[in-house]
């Protein structure tokens, strides 16, 4: 009997989505995750129903077998198939899990900084904007160190990078990451070429 597919509910302009989608691909997963659709901001019930918190990603495992939260989404997914791109020795393990933290800490600043970016005038804070593009840029100094390894092997802490990368120069492009990370932006280039990466672009706007 076929397998019921999973469903993974996302946004196209997620960066947090687009790490797992890329994840689904890397693994040769697309024919058991089908992907919807939503817009958050709008509450949809089908969104609200996987995920009390109403963020994207969510994935619909099976009847009342929801999760969410895009780190726990990666690490289920990893374990349903080989390629592992989360290592299952102890040191690879946790050097991984802490590219994908640094990662995922820049989508978090930057996504902040975008919904600050959208309230009107009087209400933004620039002191909390600066905090924020402080911390990508500290953060983004951080995982130049990490690029020999990211180099190396494309597993979820690269994937996470790239996502996170790529989604300061969709948002966030007077931000000029590049300045102290020559490692990662010659990385970032190789990177487009994959079809996880080039698959899921997301749409201008
Ligand atoms: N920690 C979450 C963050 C997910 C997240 O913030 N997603 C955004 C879209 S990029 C969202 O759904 N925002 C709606 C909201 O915050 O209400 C993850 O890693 O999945």
């Amino acid at each position: 009997m076929m397998e019921r597919a999973m469903q993974l509910i996302y946004s196209p302009t997620s960066p947090y989505a687009r790490k797992v989608r890329m994840l689904v691909i890397e693994k040769g997963l697309t024919d058991r995750v089908e992907v919807v659709t939503a817009n958050p901001l709008q509450d949809p019930p089908e969104l609200l129903a996987a995920n009390p918190l109403a963020k994207v990603p969510a994935l619909i495992v099976g009847r009342d077998f929801t999760l969410f939260d895009s780190p726990l989404l990666c690490a289920y997914l990893d374990s349903l198939a080989e390629p592992r791109l989360i290592p299952e020795r102890d040191d690879a393990r946790w050097q991984v899990l802490r590219r994908e933290a640094l990662a995922d800490g820049i989508l978090d600043a930057a996504v902040s900084s975008v919904m600050e970016g959208r309230r009107i005038e009087s209400q933004r804070s620039p002191d909390w904007l600066a905090r924020w593009s402080n911390a990508i840029l500290r953060t983004v100094g951080e995982l130049e160190k990490e690029a020999p390894v990211l180099v190396q092997r494309f597993d979820l802490g690269a994937i996470a990078s790239a996502a996170a990368l790529a989604y300061l120069d969709f948002r966030r492009p007077h931000i000029d990451w590049r300045a102290n990370a020559p490692q990662l932006d010659a990385w970032l280039e190789s990177v487009r070429e994959r079809e996880s990466f080039a698959s899921t672009v997301p749409p201008a706007g």
